[in-house]
């Protein structure tokens, strides 16, 4: 019989590209469910990840940030952060307030903030769809406090939220006020995962995805975009070490030679880090093989986009 003493429930993390929706689920899980890097749009499908919190289990998925979609993979991103929001019992939307005092300003990464409206766009969504959200103003170690309690303000006179944390993912101050309010909003019910299991990507998506975000961090510009990993192949060796195969797909020739770097230095030092961070969490020896393929459309394939949760035709 369940425990009727017992909540559960969904909590989709939305908000703009880069606000710190990532940093945030793994800081609130306490184990790296998803991948990080300064670059926008780095999450691409729904992840999630499994806290507990007195009685509580909160199943927080991770989304694609909301921001004006050009490609079809930007416009499936888009569509999986809104779903995700829909079928969820509560919403948290993550704002970067520091870069939200700085909108114009471009910074050392050339980005400029337009995050403004990707924030506006947030707030559309939840008032069309007639929800409230919890508002998680990010980054606050960032920034100043006076205009943090102004931006606190203005966003709370919109009326979509119905209570306001002030926060730092990275360093989790203030995380744990946000998790307990939201384990009180969970449903009365059974829990949904084992509560000692904290993810539930299979193994060979999040080796990936931990290549994709080594991929992200050491390419520039619009190149990170133009690349996807597979998992090829995976085979657990006698000795306890396990062997990965994986295709990193770019759209041209060209990209695949900066991939690969000169004498193949670029490709190697990724696969390194992928490789150390892979045996951290794996607990045991990798072996990891990358294999660099040109696909020109490999973001127009439909057999992409179902095993990501994506939907293909949006
Ligand atoms: N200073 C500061 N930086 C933060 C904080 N939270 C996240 N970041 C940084 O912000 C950047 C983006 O973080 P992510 O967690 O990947 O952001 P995201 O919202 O998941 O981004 P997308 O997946 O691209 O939509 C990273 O460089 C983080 O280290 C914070 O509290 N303070
Ligand atoms: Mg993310």
């Amino acid at each position: 019989m369940a425990d009727p003493s017992t909540r559960s429930g969904f909590a989709a993390v939305i908000g703009a590209p880069n606000a710190g929706k990532s940093t945030l689920v793994n800081q609130m899980v306490g184990t790296k469910v998803s991948i990080v890097t300064h670059k926008v749009q780095t999450t691409r499908f729904p992840v999630r990840g499994v806290a507990m919190h007195d009685d509580s289990q909160i199943v927080f998925v991770d989304t694609p940030g909301i921001f004006a979609p050009r490609r079809r993979l930007d416009r499936a991103m888009v569509r999986a952060a809104w779903t995700g929001a829909e079928e969820a019992d509560a919403i948290i939307h993550v704002v970067d307030a520091a870069a939200q005092t700085r909108i114009g300003t471009p910074d050392e990464t050339g980005s400029d903030h337009r995050s403004g409206d990707d924030v506006a766009r947030v707030i559309d969504g939840l008032k069309e769809a007639g929800r409230t959200a919890f508002l998680a103003l990010n980054k606050i170690d960032a920034m100043k406090r006076e205009p943090l309690l102004e931006l606190a303000q203005t966003l709370n006179d919109t009326g979509v939220y119905s209570q306001i944390f002030m926060l730092s993912a990275t360093k989790g101050d203030g995380v744990g006020d946000l998790l307990k309010a939201v384990s009180e909003t969970m449903p009365e019910g059974p829990y949904l995962y084992p509560p000692d299991q904290a993810a539930d990507l299979p193994q060979s998506l999040l080796a990936a995805e931990i290549t994709r975000e080594k991929l992200f961090l050491r390419l520039h510009a619009e190149l990170p975009y133009a690349t996807a990993v597979e998992t090829a192949s995976w085979e657990e060796k006698r000795d306890g070490s396990v062997r990965i195969e994986q295709t990193i797909f770019v759209e041209r020739e060209s990209q695949r030679a900066i991939v690969l770097g000169k004498q193949g230095r670029a490709i190697r030092e990724i696969g390194q880090r992928a490789r150390e961070e892979l045996e951290e969490i794996l607990g045991r020896r990798v072996h990891l093989f990358l294999h660099v393929k040109v696909k020109e459309n490999w973001s127009e394939q439909r057999s992409l986009y179902t095993p990501l949760g994506l939907e293909f035709d949006v």
